[in-house]
């Protein structure tokens, strides 16, 4: 069925629910894991929400809000509007003051989506009303703020994990910048160099609104190594397993650990972050046709593994793709001892994956471990317009 009638139907889930006895809920990384009525609607049905509560669901899912919150908190955000901007004048006063160019940003925005660039007084005016046109026909919200228009940035985001009793952790960092149209196509960690420094402010950031279970912290991160809040993130994410890999740390179960109400299993001090792991998602999608999605029947299928070698997938032959879901088929992850040992670990697993009877992105993502530029760690988040502005291979 389309996702409206089966993964994102909450009466027919909360019945199921209610019909197994379920005690809990785990929402996974799509569909209603960010939905803050859910989260509501199972604590109402005395089923237990495996996440925040609906709460910080919604203050965090308001990112004007959000960036407020974590002012207040001595967080850095991106320089920009204090309050959140309703009309072309207020939202032109703010980019007059943080000086062109300006991301002009819809508050119930994700996704890329509301968002839009002005480089001058002279297109303001209509990237504004483009950006707030699409919030009010895709969220029903007309709630904008301005930005300073970051260069080249990094994605960076960081784990957090906290308890019901205030303990918050992170886990360390994951780099994010290697997406298509902000979708991410691999995720990875990156130098130690800043883990100290930016992991002391995302806890900062979860700390200051009570966060409770998995969540994370996304910075842009400049040239000049300034970071700066994004959003955040309050559900467990498709990249986790890189820093499983990284950390030791089953993060689903101290998930289950922290919504039965006890403490985290580890202190920050218990946290070592040791060597690298890198994830590529392989999707059903035909980079040789603009990405498109490529549903089908998998007619067969061969799994790599080996030591620092992790598989997260539901195919298996004769597995028949459907046309209304993501396109994500499998996340492949792999670990070693530092970056050049994993990009050839990535390369040899990818090599061993057979995916028969739709297309995929697995020579893409080959394409991308063989790129100079990647391998020696020069990613921004511009990286796949730049070398691959329409791979066609
Ligand atoms: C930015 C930015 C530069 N400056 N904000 C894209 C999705 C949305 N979550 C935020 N995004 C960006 N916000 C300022 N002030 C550049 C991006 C951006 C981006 C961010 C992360 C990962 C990929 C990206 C691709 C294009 C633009």
């Amino acid at each position: 069925a389309p996702s409206t009638e089966s993964y994102l139907d909450m009466e027919r889930i909360l019945t199921a629910c209610v019909v197994m006895k379920a005690d809990a809920i785990h929402p996974g990384f799509g569909f209603l894991s960010e939905n803050a009525r859910f989260a509501e609607l199972c604590e109402k049905c005395n089923i237990r929400f495996i996440g925040p509560s609906a709460e910080i669901i919604n203050k965090m899912g308001n990112k004007s809000e959000a960036r407020k919150t974590m002012m207040a908190a001595g967080v850095p955000v991106v320089p920009g509007s204090k309050e959140p901007v309703y009309t072309v004048e207020e939202g032109l006063k703010t980019a007059k003051e943080v000086g062109f160019p300006v991301m002009i940003k819809a508050s119930s925005g994700g996704g890329g989506k509301g968002m839009r660039i002005s480089r001058s007084e002279e297109d303001f005016t209509e990237h504004f009303n483009a950006a707030q046109l699409e919030s009010v026909k895709g969220f029903s919200d007309d709630t904008m703020y301005i930005e300073k228009y970051i260069e080249k940035p990094r994605h960076v985001e960081f784990q957090i994990m906290g308890d019901k009793f205030g303990h918050v952790v992170h886990l360390g960092e994951r780099d994010c910048s290697i997406q298509r149209r902000h979708q991410k196509v691999m995720e990875e960690v990156i130098s130690p160099e800043l883990r100290k420094k930016m992991g002391e402010v995302a806890v900062k950031a979860a700390k200051a609104v009570n966060y409770e279970n998995a969540g994370t912290i996304e910075f842009l991160l400049d040239k000049d190594k300034n970071f700066y809040f994004m959003e955040m993130n309050t559900r467990i994410q498709v990249e986790h397993p890189v820093t499983e890999m990284v950390s030791g740390i089953d993060l689903i179960k101290e998930q289950i650990r922290v919504a039965a109400g006890e403490p985290l299993s580890v202190s920050q001090e218990d946290i070592q972050i040791k060597g690298h792991a890198i994830e590529c998602r392989i999707n059903a999608e035909n980079p040789k046709k603009h990405f498109m999605p490529c549903p089908g029947r998998i007619t067969n299928v061969h799994i790599p593994g080996g030591n620092g070698v992790r598989v997260d997938t539901h195919i298996y032959n004769d597995y028949k793709v459907p046309a209304n879901y993501d396109s994500m088929l499998m996340k492949l992850i792999v670990y070693d001892k530092d970056r050049a040992s994993a990009i050839a670990k990535m390369r040899s697993a990818l090599g061993e994956v057979i995916i028969e009877g739709i297309e995929t992105n697995i020579d893409f993502q080959y394409e991308i471990l063989e790129n100079e530029a990647f391998q020696k760690g020069d990613t921004d988040t511009g990286f796949i317009e730049k070398y691959f502005p329409d791979y066609i291979k």
